[in-house]
């Protein structure tokens, strides 16, 4: 088939994630257009994308959808297709139900299926195909997490001329759990065609590297893994072309942490119309004396069930008086067609409407429950309206709600309790820190917060700012891209003399 003049450009810089930046919506007239998701990755990479003349490779969100590269907002988008079972295999299989709960400390049982494991493989191949069919010679390439751990490698072999950068957006799982996955080589060989690997924390990075070290048994010495161009492991494999004089080539792993477009969430918090409406939610609720907030797409690594376990029985033990306290939970619906999401679900709602039927009066609610998508800026007002936030997750590579309330709180009040396990709290050391494991020590936590006086939040919080503006999103996409171009250039150099 012939392909249209947008098929024919080559691009400088592309960005590789499993879903466009953008939604399908039908407008008031019956047509359908695509408007850009408003996600952290989009606003960090557009000036990128714009200053460099970048594509955007990735999938439109519906199965079956073959389309032609489209230019929307001011991105060059380059569609790949995905039929209905390879969603169902690629996508809900071994993503969602494969790689998401052995990454996050298997909270979930791991099902591992070859079958889902073939079409992750064909479908990282269309991914790297398409890339390859797209980018400018020498241009650079910046893969996205870990629905795509096999397109660095498969990429390199097609175009050694790229410059190729991965990110992965979740926790890399320490090797007594990666160890379980029957493709981990394959996996790990396919991360390390990349010229810089990514992870929200150092912790990820050592993973990495040990099952780099197991698997492959390759050197490693702070941040660099040396990868031999000539695999001489079973089943030879050649890396790029062979350089006299150069026997190996570097990668570079290790941490960057992600950030939020912090400006505006402050600015946002600030808006009189927002303000107004954070208000009116206090109203609304009945004005208590304190409004806790969770803030969570509908998953088993959240801790949405040891947050309510925790709450009920400060209720149960009077320590709570349903009367000055509420919590509101906001659980987005999430991976509704993955079997272990809809029992969370059943689970989580069973719980809620428990504590409510207990505790709840005419007029008056417990938990304030709320299994919807809210545009941003009602995200904002909550944000402002909550004294407490509750971040209480199990495993989780960064945790951008920790950052976006703190970002949000212009007035320098309200108390974030922040789970060890979430990636945010390496640097949000002044949260209150909890083990959401420990029941206790949750219960004992969350009345803290409550009872934290307004200096000490108010220096806390002040502390918590800084660090969250000082780290936005800008920062950490200009600073892996910094790392991956000049690690590029430093190997070009030596390759060429
Ligand atoms: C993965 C990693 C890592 C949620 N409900 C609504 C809504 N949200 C927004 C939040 C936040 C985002 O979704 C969720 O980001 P998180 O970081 O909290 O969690 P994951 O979705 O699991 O993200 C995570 C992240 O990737 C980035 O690397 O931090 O660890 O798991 O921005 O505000 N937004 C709107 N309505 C909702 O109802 N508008």
């Amino acid at each position: 088939t012939t392909r249209p003049d947008a098929e024919e450009r080559f691009y400088d810089f592309v960005v590789v994630s499993n879903r466009l930046p953008v939604d399908s919506v039908v407008g008031g007239d019956g047509r359908q257009r695509w408007t850009q998701s408003p996600g952290g990755l989009v606003a960090a990479l557009e000036p990128v994308m714009q200053s460099r003349d970048g594509a955007w490779v990735g999938w439109p969100g519906q199965a079956d959808l073959d389309l032609e590269p489209f230019d929307t907002d001011g991105m060059h988008l380059v569609p790949v297709p995905l039929s209905a079972l390879e969603v169902e295999h690629y996508y809900e299989g071994f993503s969602n139900d494969t790689l998401w709960p052995l990454y996050h400390d298997v909270i979930a049982a791991p099902s591992f299926h070859r079958e889902w494991w073939d079409t992750y493989r064909l479908v990282n191949t269309r991914f790297a195909d398409r890339t390859a069919e797209v980018a400018a010679q020498g241009g650079l390439v910046w893969v996205q997490d870990y629905q795509l751990q096999l397109v660095p490698k498969l990429l390199r072999e097609l175009r050694p001329d790229l410059t190729i950068g991965f990110f992965d957006h979740i926790p890399f799982p320490p090797y007594g759990l990666f160890s379980q996955l029957p493709w981990r080589t394959q996996v790990v060989e396919g991360l390390l065609g990349a010229d810089v690997v990514g992870f929200q924390r150092d912790a990820d990075a050592g993973n990495f590297q040990q099952a780099v070290r197991r698997l492959k048994g390759y050197a490693t010495k702070g941040s660099h893994i040396e990868v031999p161009l000539v695999d001489t492991s079973p089943g030879v494999r050649v890396y790029g072309p062979i350089k006299r004089g150069q026997a190996s080539r570097t990668v570079i792993a290790k941490k960057f942490p992600i950030s939020i477009d912090a400006a505006f969430y402050r600015e946002a918090a600030a808006r009189p119309d927002i303000r107004a409406r954070a208000r009116q939610i206090r109203g609304d609720l009945g004005n208590p004396k304190t409004i806790m907030l969770g803030v969570d797409r509908l998953d088993y690594t959240k801790g949405i069930r040891h947050r309510l376990e925790a709450y009920g029985e400060l209720l149960a033990e009077g320590r709570v008086n349903p009367e000055e306290v509420i919590l509101v939970q906001v659980a987005s619906p999430s991976r509704e067609r993955v079997l272990s999401y809809m029992q969370l679900r059943d689970e989580i709602e069973l719980t809620v409407g428990r504590i409510n039927g207990d505790y709840s009066e005419i007029g008056h609610q417990a938990i304030s429950y709320h299994h919807q998508n809210y545009p941003r800026d009602e995200m904002v007002a909550l944000y402002l309206a909550a004294d407490v936030m509750l971040v209480t997750a199990l495993r989780d590579g960064m945790n951008l709600v920790a950052k976006e309330y703190v970002a949000s709180r212009f007035d320098s009040d309200g108390v974030l309790v922040l789970s060890e396990f979430a990636g945010a709290s390496d640097e949000l050391t002044r949260a209150v820190l909890v083990n959401p494991h420990d029941i206790d020590g949750l219960k004992d936590a969350i009345m803290a917060a409550i009872e934290l006086p307004a200096r000490e939040r108010e220096s806390r919080m002040r502390y918590l700012r800084k660090r969250v503006f000082e780290n936005d999103v800008e920062k950490w996409s200009s600073g892996f891209l910094h790392v991956l171009v000049h690690h590029h250039a430093i190997v070009a150099s030596a390759s060429a003399s």
